[in-house]
């Protein structure tokens, strides 16, 4: 696999459909290999907007398709067994997996359309109040040395709710691609609903993905899939990336894992802005998010 130097394009910025992404894991080539990737009918996609769950449904998958074998969710990173389309190594990693890939994206739909329409991948959209989406992006651009310097906690808000940070805006995301839920082979599922209930939500996407598993298979993938546990899993907590691309002496990838944090951040105003804009931009949606804002 090519894999260019640590310090790579850490502060490059690669603009494609009005939508910044960072340069460090992006390329023009690269958005442009995603939106004419070629999915299989195997394939199970995880679509999120950062900050959603990505990593921990990249390891529940895992471990559903390993039949609670932990080996490969302690021994691979999540990034070669579950890799984003739209990074520049994906062409490569892909090229030695053959059936039932495990594949992420954070790309809005529209990238994704054509090729996807062709297939019968599964997709799986796993959505977060977007109060905690805020807080945890805010807390990742700290460490995170290859996305811009987020300023204080009210600046970055601001921008997010205008859309203006990397991967643009998290109203657009969800809106367009539950719009096309119904042409896909589609499944929606919260980090709450994980949350509440990891065994029926394990139980939920075994369904979806018409792999049945055994209920001590269950068992070992709930007992394995909880924030203490994967906190301290290497192959996911994003330690073994260097220090100067992630920075965990300023904090951890894996930070809080909880449901509501947003409460210790927002300002009684900046709690009434979001509510507000809020329902401006989804009030003609119909998305039911089954947890409270
Ligand atoms: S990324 O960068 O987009 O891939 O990030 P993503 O994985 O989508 O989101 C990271 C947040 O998910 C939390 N997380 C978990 N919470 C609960 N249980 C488990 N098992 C788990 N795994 C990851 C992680 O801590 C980040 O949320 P915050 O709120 O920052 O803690």
């Amino acid at each position: 696999m090519q894999v260019p130097p640590a310090m790579a394009n850490l502060n490059v910025t690669v603009r494609s459909s009005g939508i910044d992404f960072p340069g460090h894991l992006h390329t023009l080539q690269s958005l442009q290999y995603a939106q004419e990737f070629q999915f299989q009918d195997t394939d199970t996609v995880i679509i999120t907007y950062p900050k959603s769950g990505t990593t921990w449904m990249q390891e529940i998958l895992t471990l559903i398709y390993s039949d609670g074998d932990t080996l490969p969710a302690k021994t691979i990173p999540n990034w070669l067994r579950a890799p984003w389309i739209e990074h520049y190594y994906s062409e490569s990693v892909l090229v030695n997996k053959s059936d039932h890939r495990i594949l992420t994206s954070h790309l809005p739909y529209h990238f994704l359309a054509k090729p996807l329409k062709q297939s019968n991948a599964k997709v799986i959209y796993v959505a977060r109040n977007p109060k905690d989406i805020v807080v945890s992006f805010y807390h990742f651009h700290k460490i995170a040395n290859f996305l811009p310097e987020p300023g204080t906690f009210g600046e970055f808000l601001d921008k997010f709710l205008i859309g203006e940070v990397n991967f643009g805006s998290w109203f657009e995301h969800i809106k367009e691609w539950q719009s096309h839920r119904d042409e896909l082979n589609f499944l929606f599922i919260t980090y709450e609903e994980l949350k509440k209930d990891l065994r029926k939500s394990v139980t939920k996407l075994c369904n979806f993905l018409e792999h049945p598993l055994l209920p001590n298979a269950v068992d070992a993938i709930v007992r394995h899939c909880t924030f203490e546990n994967m906190k301290e899993n290497k192959m996911i907590n994003y330690t073994l990336i260097p220090k100067e691309i992630i920075n965990h002496e300023r904090g951890k990838f894996m930070r809080k894992g909880v449901v509501g944090d947003w409460k210790e951040h927002f300002t009684h105003e900046q709690k009434q802005a979001f509510e507000k804009i809020f329902q401006n931009e989804m009030s003609n949606s119909n998305i039911t998010l089954n947890y409270p804002l």
